[in-house]
């Protein structure tokens, strides 16, 4: 114990903890390659693609920090994307700082984003980097402005084929073909939250050095939780399957409603606490609001990790193959009896369909 210690009168056991975690820290770096145990090109081309991904988390972190303060980070730039929706400045600032962390790494020879109409070709790397990185810069952007809490989500695949006409058609492929995937939650601290196929560990940034460091390892979901993160503005908009279904939570005790706006908020939740996120069609947009390639499947790939679950509803979202790069589905995930809770409703509600519908052609 130091002089310092012993006059501020800490607990020595708390003390042994603080110390251990300082010797202990883990980079991600260093992390992603004791996770794939082989010096492999492709394990020193993860270790090196998720280093590029937390130097961009950073610096949008950074900019984040600082939102009320700096010009041009608040607010819309005017624009709608592809898929017609108000572009935020912070939206351009982010996905622009992952195509110039990527753009020197050699790593990656495409990137494609929710906030670009085609994916981005680095064709200086294409010869080397057989990866596209794919990625939703800032999800929930509309909490920017307010000071909550906002994401990024990414994966990664490789590409298959040759790409010549840059059509990307590879990327059309289900979710299986994912090598990696994880977000970056923007809260009270950063957080970055990854996997590689080997369990689902989570990183935070020390401001103070500049380096996420490894803060838990090998998360599990609970097999059930109490919450129900879902936007039931749009009750009136929902099937009746999913409407019975909220009917049953508020009806039924143990459950209790989250929702914050920007779904890695609520699914960071729902990983360490167990529980379901909901995003299912609406009347307005039947395959819900969510892009399979950048938010879905990442996603269902890390609950899956995690032990949970994600799906449609009727199919699980790893198997679904997109018909276009940033086609939409309904998304059911979080923990395993909640999300068969939910299409236990579903089902039941297609069966009941089936037998009407039976009934009135035998009239
Ligand atoms: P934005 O990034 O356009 O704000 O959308 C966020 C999001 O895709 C997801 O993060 C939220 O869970 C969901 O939309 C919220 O959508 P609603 O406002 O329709 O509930």
């Amino acid at each position: 114990m130091t002089e310092i210690d012993q006059s501020l009168d800490l607990d020595p056991s708390v003390l042994d903890h603080a110390y251990a975690l300082d010797r202990d820290c883990t980079t991600l770096s260093r992390h992603v390659l004791q996770q794939l145990q082989t010096a492999s090109a492709e394990a020193q081309d993860l270790s090196a693609l998720m280093n590029r991904i937390a130097l961009a988390a950073k610096l949008i972190a950074r900019r984040l920090t600082r939102a009320g303060l700096v010009e041009d980070a608040l607010g819309f730039t005017g624009r709608t994307n592809v898929q017609g929706e108000s572009v935020k400045k912070m939206d351009l600032y982010a996905n622009q700082v992952f195509i110039s962390a990527f753009e020197q790494s050699g790593l990656v020879c495409r990137l494609a984003s929710e906030e670009m109409d085609n994916p981005y070709y680095i064709p200086d790397n294409c010869a080397i980097g057989r990866y596209t990185l794919l990625y939703d810069p800032i999800d929930g952007s509309s909490n920017v402005d307010i000071n909550l809490n906002v994401g990024a989500i990414f994966a990664i695949r490789r590409q298959e084929g040759e790409d010549l006409d840059g059509s990307a058609q590879d990327l059309l492929q289900d979710g299986h073909k994912q090598i990696a995937a994880g977000y970056v939650l923007f809260g009270p601290s950063t957080m970055l939250i990854y996997s590689v196929g080997k369990g689902v560990h989570a990183f935070t940034l020390d401001p103070s050095l500049g380096e996420f460091i490894l803060s838990a390892e090998n998360i599990q979901i609970p097999e059930h939780g109490p919450v129900y993160s879902v936007n039931e503005g749009n009750f009136w908009q929902w099937d009746e399957s999913i409407r019975n279904y909220i009917r049953y939570v508020h009806r039924h005790e143990g459950y209790t409603a989250r929702y914050s706006g920007a779904l890695v908020g609520d699914i960071h939740r729902i990983l360490f606490q167990g529980g379901v996120f909901l995003y299912p069609g609406t009347v307005k947009k039947p395959e819900g609001k969510l892009r399979l390639l950048y938010e879905s499947a990442p996603l269902a790939f890390l609950v899956e990790q995690a032990g949970g679950r994600a799906s449609t509803g009727s199919q699980e979202i790893m198997a679904v193959v997109p018909e276009k790069l940033h086609a939409r589905t309904p998304l059911i995930i979080g923990s395993k009896e909640d999300v068969a809770l939910v299409e236990s409703f579903i089902q039941e509600h297609q069966r009941d369909h089936q037998e009407r519908t039976a009934l009135t052609s035998k009239d």
